[in-house]
């Protein structure tokens, strides 16, 4: 069920309108004839994590059965004040001022999902195979992968294509993000390159091709939900990772548990979750959300509103230069100075700069910018503002990269919502 009326809404209001969904959709129970719900692996797992502990009797709960022990009705599973914009698949994004901390806590990062996500998530039996044009075909399992590559941990910005799609004006279909479908958590596993190299790059070799085992909402099996891919000179570099820890623990179901590609700096759909298979092909991958106008922009500037042809669209590759706001939260009331903090980052780039606003940007004043921990995270940086009197402000933030390029003002529209990269405003209420 798709809702892009906005708002949060808690477990129990799902469950009341959609039990056998709500069931699937946050534990994976699928529900039989006789109306009980069988939990199972990865659900069954799920649910005893939230309650704390094994459910002996779990084959008598009624499907559609909310556990008392829920007490809360913030509840997406494992996740912290996550406003849910869909439920059906699950789609949730991070208000901004939970994104304050420098690495993006598991509990905090958005969830974008497309289709549902797999049931069996088994991280000893789960395998990753890699194949089309390369000189050796390999699948291994998780445990292989480990100890035949060099491991690494690296900070990594992941964010939607269609990040700040809410602002769109005629709006586009989708999911209505408004600022929090990014994170930066830190990620670890092997490098996609040093797989690659194992496997043998055939000479031919223009683009990659994922493949996850999330399934298709149609339930149809023989469809895949997403199956992206990146021109194999993305896929060599060296913040391109396969893993299967996220802030040193398992990766959160939803966010691709037990393995997935990270691609920062690109759209996140190129980071293919619950991953399964890598092939490698001689064409631009052209598998589901690759062709037509998903992830995809004019190649001209349009007017709101103007119809494109389809052969104007063009692969969105890097995302532009963009910052957050994260302290103080919008809305509040501040003393007559104020902390001012929050993150910058560039696809494929560097931050050079951060300058603030009080005045509606008739005057800016540069920010203490720090650079990334490694190559694609994101940029911390902070400063301290001081209003000349009482009344209504807002805060606004813009970033410009190395490459000279700086937030716009005013919103680039585009049929599909992507990429608006538009200073981030905050209201404050002064006294
Ligand atoms: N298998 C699979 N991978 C996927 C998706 C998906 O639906 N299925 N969604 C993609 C999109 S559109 C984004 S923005 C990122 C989001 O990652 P997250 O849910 O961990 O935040 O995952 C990408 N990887
Ligand atoms: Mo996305």
């Amino acid at each position: 069920m798709s809702d892009d009326t906005g708002g949060p809404r808690g477990l129990h209001e799902y469950f009341e309108r959609d039990p056998e969904g709500a069931d699937a959709a946050f534990f994976g129970r699928k529900t039989n004839s006789d109306r009980r719900g069988f939990l199972r692996g990865a659900g069954l797992a799920t649910m005893g994590a939230m309650v704390g502990a094994a459910i002996p009797f779990h084959r008598n709960m009624p499907a559609g059965l909310v556990p008392a022990a829920f007490a809360s009705d913030d509840v997406l599973v494992g996740k912290d004040g996550l406003t849910l914009l869909n439920d059906r698949p699950i789609n949730a994004e991070t208000p901004p001022h939970l994104l304050d901390d420098p690495i993006t806590p598991t509990a905090r990062h958005f969830i974008r999902n497309n289709g549902h996500p797999p049931e069996d998530v088994g991280a000893d039996s789960w395998t990753l195979t890699v194949d089309g044009l390369v000189d050796n075909p390999m699948t291994m399992t998780i445990a292989e992968l480990r100890e035949k590559f060099e491991n690494h941990t690296m900070a990594l910005t992941i964010e939607c294509g269609g990040n700040g799609r809410a602002a769109f004006d005629p709006p586009a279909k989708g999911n209505q993000w408004t600022l929090g479908a990014v994170g930066c958590s830190d990620w670890t596993g092997v490098r996609l390159k040093d797989v690659l190299d194992a496997a043998g790059v055939k000479d031919n070799v223009v683009y990659t091709a994922h493949v996850g085992a999330d399934s298709h909402l149609s339930g149809n099996p023989d469809k895949l939900p997403i199956s992206r891919g990146m021109p194999i000179e993305k896929a060599m570099t060296d913040n391109v990772l396969i893993a299967w820890a996220q802030n040193g623990a398992p990766i959160h179901p939803n966010n691709g548990a037990p393995l997935r590609l990270v691609v920062p700096g690109w759209p996140g759909s190129v980071s293919h979750k619950w991953l399964k298979r890598i092939y490698l092909r001689d064409i631009i991958h052209d598998g589901p959300k690759m062709t037509g106008t998903s992830y995809r922009v004019p190649n001209r500037p349009v007017a709101p509103g103007e119809k494109v042809e389809k052969e104007d669209f063009e692969i969105i590759e890097r995302m532009p230069v963009k910052s957050l706001i994260t302290a103080p939260q919008t809305g509040t009331a501040s003393g007559m100075k104020a902390e001012v903090r929050g993150h910058a980052w560039s696809g494929d780039r560097k931050v050079t700069r951060l300058d603030v606003s009080i005045d509606f940007g008739a005057t800016w004043q540069q920010a203490d910018l720090d650079d990334p921990v490694n190559d694609g995270a994101w940029q911390n940086w902070r400063t301290t503002v001081t209003f000349p009197q009482a009344g209504y402000y807002e805060v606004w933030a813009r970033a410009t990269d190395d490459s000279g390029e700086q937030q716009p003002f005013a919103l680039a529209w585009n049929p599909k919502g992507y990429l608006n990269n538009t200073m981030h405003r905050v209201a404050l209420t002064v006294s």
